[in-house]
């Protein structure tokens, strides 16, 4: 099958899932083109099977905004007809899943059919997308949509809550490609971040104000008190310059390393004991996935999809959003003990084995086979 990919290219999860999931296509035997504005950051190597197409926006001055979605569903008609792509696959639905519908259209109008399948991420939905300013668009382009999928139960439950919606959503959780979190390096450079007796915590995210950056903080202090530990933070964001600052005041400076973002997550986790994601809300936390498959439990805040993830008393456990105590309790209960956190190492491995890329990616085929026969003729 020829299968277009559109999605943001950033460090953000829904990107890293659309990337993943175009890799993985790839190897079984899909052709994949991705189609967003950059190269995806995730998406290292191009081959005869995974193309990547740039959406340019000019500069023009008359704009007071650039419009990217015009730009986006061209090129859409553009590389379905050139390519001869048989379904687009939208990741977040602002405005990608407005800016397909577009291009179906105009596809239509030359007797071409393609359908549209909608992957809904959370913030396009819980944060942005509800919002009264995007909701009549939102609800129209989930609505038109030959399928959607929602990462988590929890977002669809969110979804079906928010907005007038008439499809049906089909929940398809994130995956992980365990062989890439398996523990293969030689070079696992402990040393030059921790001493031998002090435990690693580590935050990743895009430090926005939904993580609750303040609140890894908060909690990292708490626990540094009672067991050896260093904090790396992961990540660029808005809330990076305050965390700063707390650490400061608090007097852990020496004690936080904040790395920025980084390609090499896989080798910061072989290295971690614990992951932090106090979010406020969060439609699945890949991140703590990802932890999870390299064996380092989780303390999570127990909001929205993460408990269907992070499984309280097994792979970490689940605190109410903004309860730093608690948090930091259970953070030292897993960490004081030797034993008891190879055990929940070992627990979070066993969890993570449940979102196997191998297992999850053919929903999305069957998804896309069921879509091209019920392709919804405009
Ligand atoms: O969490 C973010 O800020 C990034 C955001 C995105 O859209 O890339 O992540 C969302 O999608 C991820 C992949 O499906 C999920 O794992 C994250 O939980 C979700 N973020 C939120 O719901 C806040």
């Amino acid at each position: 099958m020829n299968i277009g990919i559109v999605c943001y290219p950033t460090f953000g999860g829904s990107g890293v899932v659309a990337t993943e999931l175009g890799l993985e296509l790839s190897k079984r035997g899909h052709e994949v083109h991705f189609i967003t504005y950059s190269q995806p950051v995730r998406l290292e190597l191009l081959n005869s099977n995974v193309h990547f197409h740039e959406v340019n926006v000019p500069e023009y001055p008359l704009f007071h905004y650039q419009p990217y979605e015009l730009a986006l569903s061209s090129k859409l008609v553009d590389m379905v007809k050139l390519h001869k792509i048989d379904v687009l696959h939208v990741h977040y639905a602002i405005p990608h899943a407005y800016a397909a519908y577009m291009a179906k259209k105009m596809l239509h109008e030359e007797g071409i059919e393609v359908p549209i399948v909608t992957t809904l991420h959370g913030t396009d939905i819980t944060l942005v997308g509800s919002h009264p300013f995007y909701k009549t668009a939102v609800t129209f382009s989930i609505n038109k949509s030959d399928a959607v999928t929602s990462v988590s139960q929890s977002l669809k439950d969110d979804t079906m809550r928010l907005f007038d919606i008439k499809n049906d959503i089909k929940v398809v959780p994130n995956f992980i490609d365990l062989d890439k979190h398996q523990h293969h390096f030689t070079d696992c450079q402990r040393a030059m971040l921790a001493n031998e007796d002090e435990r690693v915590m580590t935050h990743i995210s895009n430090f926005r104000p939904v993580k609750r950056i303040n609140d890894v903080i908060k909690v990292f202090y708490r626990v540094q008190k009672e067991v050896p530990a260093k904090l790396m933070m992961i990540g660029e964001g808005p809330e990076r310059e305050g965390a700063e600052a707390l650490c400061q005041k608090l007097g852990i400076e020496n004690k936080v390393i904040f790395l920025g973002n980084s390609s090499e997550i896989d080798k910061i986790l072989c290295f971690s004991d614990l992951f932090l994601l106090p979010s406020e809300t969060e439609s699945f936390g890949l991140a703590a996935l990802e932890a999870m498959a390299s064996g380092v439990p989780v303390i999570s805040s127990n909001t929205g999809g993460i408990p269907e993830v992070n499984v309280d008393g097994i792979s970490g456990f689940l605190s109410n959003v903004g309860d730093v105590d608690d948090m930091a309790k259970n953070a030292i209960k897993i960490l004081k003990d030797p034993k008891v956190l190879q055990e929940f190492k070992d627990n979070s491995i066993k969890e993570a084995k449940r979102f196997d890329i191998h297992q999850i990616v053919p929903f999305y085929e069957s998804i896309y086979n069921e879509a091209l026969v019920n392709c919804i003729s405009i």
